[in-house]
């Protein structure tokens, strides 16, 4: 019972910031996202009756126990709706830095999600996938689609219509997320622990609440009509006002570096010189820069040179999950 599937990172561009319910993973507000083409992550699932426990593989090491138990209680919600108790064996590889900020749990638990399903032959729908993904991580709702992904935040208390749709597929709209990294490593305080300190003490987390329904709204019809200068100019804002939430908790905390605000003063340079661009930041100190194609390589070399920016890649809208290889079809 062996499945491999393929699923990319994505950047919101209105934030997901904040859950109602912890354990199902229902977020106090919808959220709009690019799919990513060149972050990507594989991971095979395979489940055997003769194993005792699971074992998960990350880039070729063990992974940490917080890991490898964040996937157990996981894989538990697939074991339960396949009925069964095999453990499983998950080796995953992919090129996200892990933990830093750059939604490295939106492609894990897409993966995952996709590939353990077709693994016990569950044939999930999109939809279905888009729910469960969202247990293992919530960006992971909206990894399941490729191009711009709305993710619904949902009324209902068990979560069932709490799940992302497709929006734009990734080939029909020429924009690029330029993304400026300001140094490898976890971060000080996970998005998880950010956000619920962000809900429990932010002054100023009521106001975030009261802006979001207008920002879906309106990003959602600038994405139908590829109006992109009011895609970008409510993706800079959603960063700011998220940003400025955790600089009204309590204790408060940013997760900008000196580099961030480096590269967001060059975004503000760029467009002073008619390079139309945009800049997002998440739970981390990097920098995406919303683009059309045509400006990306040149916006890449205006903030290479900026002190403290380690590496600087172009990606561009990418795929929803595929299967990469299944034992069932063999
Ligand atoms: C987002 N972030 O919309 C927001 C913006 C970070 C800032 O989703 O706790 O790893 O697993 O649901 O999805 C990062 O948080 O958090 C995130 P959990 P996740 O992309």
């Amino acid at each position: 019972m062996r499945a491999v599937a393929k699923a990319h990172a994505n950047i919101a561009l209105v934030k997901y910031w904040g859950k109602r319910n912890e354990s199902l993973i229902l977020p106090m507000n919808g959220s709009i996202s690019m799919t990513l083409r060149e972050l990507s992550v594989v991971t095979a699932v395979e489940f055997h009756p003769r194993w005792q426990t699971d074992q998960l593989i990350i880039n070729g090491s063990d992974a940490s126990r917080t890991d490898l138990e964040r996937m157990t209680r996981f894989l538990n919600i697939v074991r339960d709706l396949a009925q069964t108790d095999w453990r499983a064996h998950v080796v995953s590889r992919g090129n996200v830095p892990l933990a830093s900020g750059l939604a490295s749990s939106s492609s894990a638990y897409a993966a995952l999600a996709t590939a353990s399903t077709e693994a016990l032959r569950l044939h999930l729908d999109r939809t279905h996938l888009s729910i469960l993904a969202r247990q293992g991580s919530g960006s992971a709702a909206r990894s399941i689609y490729g191009g711009f992904v709305e993710w619904t935040k949902g009324e209902r208390d068990d979560g069932t219509d709490s799940y992302a749709r497709l929006l734009c597929s990734p080939d029909s709209w020429d924009l690029s997320m330029v993304i400026a990294i300001v140094g490898y490593g976890a971060k000080k305080i996970s998005s998880r622990e950010g956000m619920a300190r962000v809900v429990a003490t932010s002054v100023f987390y009521r106001d975030w609440l009261n802006t979001v329904d207008d920002d879906l709204d309106n990003a959602r019809r600038a994405i139908l009509q590829r109006d992109f200068t009011t895609l970008g100019q409510i993706t800079e804002a959603s960063t700011y006002k998220m940003h400025a939430t955790t600089m009204g908790a309590s204790p408060p905390f940013c997760y900008w570096q000196a580099p961030t605000l480096e590269v967001i003063h060059q975004v503000e340079r760029l467009r002073d010189h008619g390079i139309e661009c945009y800049a997002s930041v998440d739970a981390g100190p990097h920098v995406g820069i919303l683009c059309k194609d045509v400006n990306a390589h040149r916006i890449c070399e205006a903030v290479s040179g900026i002190l403290g920016i380690a590496h600087v890649l172009i990606t561009r809208p990418g795929p929803e999950t595929k299967i990469e290889e299944s034992f069932n079809e063999a």
